[in-house]
């Protein structure tokens, strides 16, 4: 083989493991339903919205010893939103146990994203075109995107494109929002009596698509692991040097898991969690008020140097910011068809901005850096999100910690140095090779996506549980989309959306973070988890993330 590594080369022979049930053959296969469903929250409007895919039954497959028939079908399947290592493998999943069915059944792969099915923009897949990305990082295999899929106009083109096609489900691999898009398209589906199934796989680096049946979204193990391993690395250069801090900021949106599964992994002087900081009401004054603490603390112990973690999100969470930056989003929807506010330079659109917001967030957004408040005005995602990536909190937090510390040292309370390096770790880990937890559990997750239309089901999302057991023992089924939805805010409207998961703070994660912290500040208990493993000791290869070790440690503790 041409133009691979050899790691690439080694990767494309691994055999990703199944749960035992599904391991049988897709044909050989029972579906046992459990309780009628209800959604998270706002159980009446949802319920309206969604008439006739809503309060369906989550569904356990187990094997058997009869074979079923299996009818020939045709299959599209879409990556949607950010990349998360794994997706590539989602896909081989699907199309091993789709052509095991039937050797004719078809899969087609939407590209870019939604915008494939509904523009009619696809690949047909066959086994070279498979082998080639198994067990690869990346979305490249037909690229994602993240067009919002929720005007009539859309449906309407997505069901000719399938129709056309002869496609009699869709497979959209996302993370909250984009299952939220195979909600409303598996509802308009239905209504339309247009006899498409569509089913969702849990992706996302950042980790906040979890509940009791889905233990944790796909990526979050490879990405977290690159990031610790990336933070490693500095620690070890900052306890070498003994002369920087260096402030970390790492992706995962809203939810801190992404930062919290990596602070324990690596033990560094500071971690901030974005949903501690909103329950205690922390403003951006008392944060810095506490990092500042620390780094005057270490210095008077003669350490200039110390390694801070931040959660891409924080800046929504800190109580004024938040509010001043919900504000800005329903006003910025409306100025955005402004011309004048449209064709004014980054100074004219402040003072119309300022002017505007209610007077308490107009000061909130007045006292900020220049940098920020033009990082606040980007463009929001096509569901409504402030690109939290693009706001550089690290440089905001280091550049009000320089002050603080100049007053201090003026007044003769900080004697010590201060020199600081930001970083941004985030599309770093996204296309990692998955590690051999994202592998399985990808490939599983995608077989399991074809078990479920087989048994007809559509408005699922494919689960798969018990996964700090061995593969063989994990548990495949489906969780209806609607039971992990309530009603937000989003674009000036309220919307339908799948609820995200945050850090508990009485949960067990956060808590181990929470009774080491001080030890952590002030002495290098630094720890590093250096590169993926992929082959080697189990020990070293198989491990999962502490996150999902202690969560699922803690729920058999309580049953
Ligand atoms: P998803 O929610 O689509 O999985 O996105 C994950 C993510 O990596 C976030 O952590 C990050 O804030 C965002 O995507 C960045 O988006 P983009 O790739 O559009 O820059």
């Amino acid at each position: 083989m041409t133009n691979l590594s050899p790691l690439q080369v080694e990767r494309l022979k691994y055999q990703p493991k199944l749960p035992s049930s599904l391991a049988e053959g897709i044909s050989k296969l029972t579906c046992t339903e459990g309780n009628a469903t209800e959604s998270v929250a706002n159980q009446a409007e949802i319920k309206d919205l969604f008439k006739n895919t809503y309060g369906k039954p989550t569904v356990t497959f187990n094997s058997s010893s009869s074979a079923r028939d299996l009818e020939q079908r045709n299959v599209g399947v879409i990556l949607s939103g950010g990349q998360a290592p794994g997706g590539h493998n989602v896909i081989a999943g699907l199309y091993d146990a789709l052509k095991q069915a039937n050797p004719n059944n078809k899969l087609y792969g939407f590209l870019g994203g939604p915008s494939g099915i509904i523009e009619g923009k696809y690949v047909e897949f066959d086994d070279k075109f498979i082998d080639a990305y198994r067990n690869t990082g990346g979305f490249d295999i037909i690229g994602s995107g993240r067009t919002k899929l929720e005007t009539e106009e859309q449906f309407q083109s997505s069901w000719e494109v399938c129709k056309k096609l002869n496609i009699s489900a869709v497979v959209i691999i996302g993370g909250d929002d984009s299952n939220t898009n195979a909600a409303m398209l598996a509802e308009w589906f239905v209504a339309h009596n247009a006899n498409i199934q569509v089913i969702g796989c849990p992706k996302t680096i950042d980790g906040d698509l979890k509940n009791e049946q889905i233990e944790i979204s796909f990526g979050f193990d490879t990405a977290t692991k690159t990031y610790a391993e990336l933070i490693g690395n500095i620690e070890r250069d900052a306890n070498s040097a003994k002369k920087y801090w260096h402030f970390i900021k790492i992706m995962g949106r809203s939810a801190s898991h992404v930062a919290l599964e990596a602070a324990l992994e690596t033990q560094p002087n500071i971690t901030l969690i974005s949903e501690e900081v909103e329950t205690k009401k922390m403003s951006l004054k008392s944060i810095i008020d506490y990092m500042t603490d620390i780094i005057v603390r270490r210095s008077q112990n003669g350490k200039n140097f110390g390694v801070a973690v931040i959660p891409e999100g924080l800046i929504e969470f800190i109580p004024e910011m938040g509010q001043m930056i919900a504000n800005l989003n329903d006003i910025v929807t409306t100025l955005e068809k402004d011309s004048k506010y449209m064709n004014a330079d980054d100074a004219e659109k402040f003072s119309i901005i300022e002017n505007t917001l209610s007077s308490e967030n107009a000061k909130v957004f007045a006292s900020l850096p220049v940098l920020i408040k033009s990082q606040l005005l980007m463009d929001r995602d096509p569901h409504g999100n402030v690109q939290v990536s693009k706001i550089e909190t690290e440089k905001l937090l280091i550049s009000m910690i320089q002050e603080r510390l100049n007053t201090l040292k003026a007044e003769g309370k900080f004697k010590g140095k201060f020199s600081a390096q930001s970083h941004f770790f985030g599309y770093e880990g996204r296309c990692a090779f998955p590690s051999n937890f994202d592998a399985d559990y990808c490939y599983s997750l995608g077989y399991n996506a074809f078990a479920l239309i087989s048994f007809g089901l559509t408005g699922y999302l494919s689960s798969v549980r018990n996964l700090t057991a061995p593969a063989a023992q994990w548990i495949a089924g489906g969780v209806p989309l609607t039971m992990m939805m309530n009603m937000e805010r989003r674009n000036n409207k309220m919307k339908p959306v799948i609820k995200k998961a945050l850090v508990e703070l009485d949960g067990p994660v956060f808590k181990q973070l929470a009774d080491n912290r001080e030890d952590w500040a002030m002495n290098e208990r630094y720890l590093f988890p250096g590169a993926i493993q992929y082959f080697g000791p189990s020990s070293v290869c198989d491990i999962t993330t502490r996150t999902l070790a202690l969560e699922q440690s803690s729920k058999l503790l309580n049953v």
